[in-house]
């Protein structure tokens, strides 16, 4: 593998899942990239002392770093931050991924896999057969899949889950991206970013996945993340051109089993 991969974990009051997720992340990373890994957590001065939990972890592990940021600011400028500092550390892949155990540490393979397979970026997902989500109400079912709809429709792409956190970039693809001019912090930074790649030319490719809801913790999902994804999605098409790269290849993407 030419660098290494790392995991970025952005945390805000994790404290009941921080120690659990890494210890599984930790495993997987151990078996499918035995030459070296990293996991950075990019906690937001969590209240609940999620940043002093990772302190310990950091402590503990020599592959595991803690970003502390002072603000709470959203997803979106917390993994900006992640990846610049894994960039700027040699990461050859760099992955995101929830702190909840809504995405399954062991999926983490099957995104590398892709990678290995040939994606610039691979997305767990959702809304591909053989994805799916367990226990959610037919109210975040419809506000989740509804936005992806949205999504794909205003932005002409074929990807079916736009809208997910379970990623893996090949370096190249986030070195292609201005990290200035992203703008989105909730769930539309998932799309933004998605979005930047296939229009620069980058191969996409869909891996499915099963979402489980958060089993311990507060959800910070809320109408102003929603309405931010419902007000900027259209704003991505119309406004700023994305980052020059290759010739657009509109709306390429596959999925791998
Ligand atoms: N650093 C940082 N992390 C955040 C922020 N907001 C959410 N997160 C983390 O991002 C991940 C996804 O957030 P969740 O709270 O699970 O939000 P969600 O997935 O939209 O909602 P639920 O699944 O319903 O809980 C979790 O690991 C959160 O701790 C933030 O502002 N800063
Ligand atoms: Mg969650």
């Amino acid at each position: 593998m030419p660098g290494e991969p790392w995991l970025i974990l952005p945390t805000y009051n994790e404290a009941e899942n921080i120690q659990a997720i890494v210890a599984a992340a930790g495993k997987v990373l151990a078996q499918a990239a035995p030459e070296g890994f990293r996991v950075l957590i990019v906690d937001d001065g969590s209240p609940d002392g999620t940043g002093r939990i990772a302190d310990g972890l950091a402590a503990e592990h020599d592959w595991v770093q803690v970003l502390h940021r002072t603000e709470k600011n959203g997803i979106g400028p917390a993994y900006l931050a992640g990846f610049r500092h894994a960039l700027d550390r040699e990461a050859g892949y760099v992955m995101e991924m929830d702190s909840d155990f809504s995405h399954d540490p062991a999926d983490l393979v099957r995104l590398l896999t892709a990678i290995e397979g040939g994606a610039d970026l691979a997305l767990g997902s959702r809304y591909v057969p053989g994805g799916g989500v367990e226990d959610w109400g037919l109210l975040r079912r419809f506000v989740s899949e509804g936005g992806s709809t949205y999504a794909r429709l205003m932005l002409s792409l074929r990807v079916r889950d736009l809208t997910g956190g379970f990623k893996c970039f090949r370096r190249e693809v986030l070195e292609a991206i201005h990290f200035d001019s992203v703008r989105s912090h909730g769930y539309a930074f998932q799309v933004e970013l998605t979005y930047r790649a296939v229009r620069a030319g980058f191969n996409v490719v869909e891996v499915p996945i099963v979402f489980r809801d958060r089993q311990r913790g507060q959800s910070k999902m809320s109408w102003r993340i929603a309405a931010e994804a419902m007000w900027l999605v259209p704003q991505l098409r119309h406004g700023r051109q994305p980052p020059v790269g290759q010739p657009p290849r509109a709306g390429a993407a596959r999925v791998v089993r």
